[in-house]
């Protein structure tokens, strides 16, 4: 069995993170109902940096918040015809500007409301008169976090994607199911209804290595992997278990059903067959499965009595003959 467990390391997660990237033009949004403020600001934002998206209504200014994907917002503290405390919570509340760095413009001396503006969640802050060195200088170094923090995000979550699947057919791997099913079982134990579980392991399948390679094996599994998912409904938790053996895990489903579509599986695998090299290649395949249900009510049962006995009736069909379903 391989396994293809990512690490942090693997990721390379810290060497990937370039806050200085170029990422595109940068769009700094100026929210600023004065003209005159509004027009030095721009001018000391400087005219080949940043484009500069002005709005003098805050009202339309939340709006185009929401819709202009900026890398930061420049909010004029003096605003009058709203609340500009008000105006940053709420630009802090959407989802979409949630992580946007807001810059606050603010009168020399305005404490108070400098105070409530970052207890808000405002990133930073300039004084007017506006410094114009000052300003670039923030508004860099704004923009650099944002973008170290973007990073770090996605990043992230390819790393937490990649703990939870199978890189080879993009079903769970065994780790996700380990947390899951516990959590599966303790539903169905609240909710009085069953658990069912298949665990299919494909029929002679280093016969399938021996003859066509190895490549043509992992394509196998990969298409062995989408006709369970095909197969099987969006609430079902599907993995693969070991090499060539997947597990599918379907809730308020009672042995009858899970039968059902244990045999509609197993004869579309053995019905249909397997094409590779745009039809040129294609092969036989044929599958063993075995289900086990909660149907003695779930208190009398727990995740790995259940997948025990999935895993006696799987290899009772492989004695049996293989290409059969036993439950
Ligand atoms: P049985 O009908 O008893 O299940 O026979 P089998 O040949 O399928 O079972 P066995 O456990 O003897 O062999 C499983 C094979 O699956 C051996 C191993 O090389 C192959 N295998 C496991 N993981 C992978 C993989 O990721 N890719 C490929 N191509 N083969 C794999
Ligand atoms: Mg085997
Ligand atoms: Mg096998
Ligand atoms: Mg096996």
């Amino acid at each position: 069995l391989r396994a293809r467990y990512a690490t942090g390391k693997d990721l390379g997660i810290v060497g990937k993170i370039d806050p200085d990237a170029d990422t595109g033009e940068t769009r700094v949004f100026l929210i600023d109902d004065n003209e005159d403020q509004a027009t030095r600001l721009i001018a000391a934002l400087g005219d080949d940096t940043y484009q500069v998206i002005h709005e003098a209504d805050p009202e339309i200014a939340l709006t185009r918040a929401r819709a202009g994907e900026f890398d930061l917002i420049l909010v004029n503290l003096s605003i009058e015809a709203m609340d500009p405390l008000r105006l940053c919570s709420t630009i802090r509340s959407f989802e979409e500007t949630r992580l946007t760095p807001i810059l606050a413009v603010v009168r020399h001396g305005d404490t108070r409301k400098l105070v409530r503006a970052l207890d808000i969640g405002v990133n930073d802050y300039v004084t007017r008169p506006v410094d114009r060195n000052e300003l670039t200088a923030r508004v860099t170094t704004q923009l650099r976090r944002k973008r170290y923090v973007d990073q770090l995000r996605s990043s992230f979550q390819v790393s937490l994607e990649m703990a939870v699947t199978d890189q080879l057919t993009g079903l769970y791997n065994r780790r996700y199911l380990a947390s899951h099913l516990s959590a599966m079982f303790d539903r169905a134990y609240w909710t009085g209804r069953p658990l069912a579980v298949m665990i299919l392991d494909i029929d002679h399948f280093k016969d399938v290595n021996d003859k066509h390679g190895h490549d043509i094996g992992d394509l196998v599994l990969k298409e062995f992997a989408d006709r369970i998912s095909g197969a099987i409904r969006g609430i079902d938790l599907a993995c693969r278990y070991g090499g060539e053996e997947f597990l599918v895990a379907m809730p308020d489903t009672d042995l009858s059903f899970a039968s059902v579509v244990a045999e509609r599986l197993r004869q579309e695998i053995a019905g249909s067959k397997f094409r590779f090299n745009n039809g040129r290649d294609e092969l036989g395949v044929t599958v063993s499965i075995g289900i086990a249900s909660t149907e003695n009510g779930p208190e009398d049962d727990s995740a790995q009595k259940l997948i025990k006995r999935a895993d006696e009736a799987l290899y009772e069909a492989k004695n049996g003959g293989r290409n059969r379903v036993i439950q």
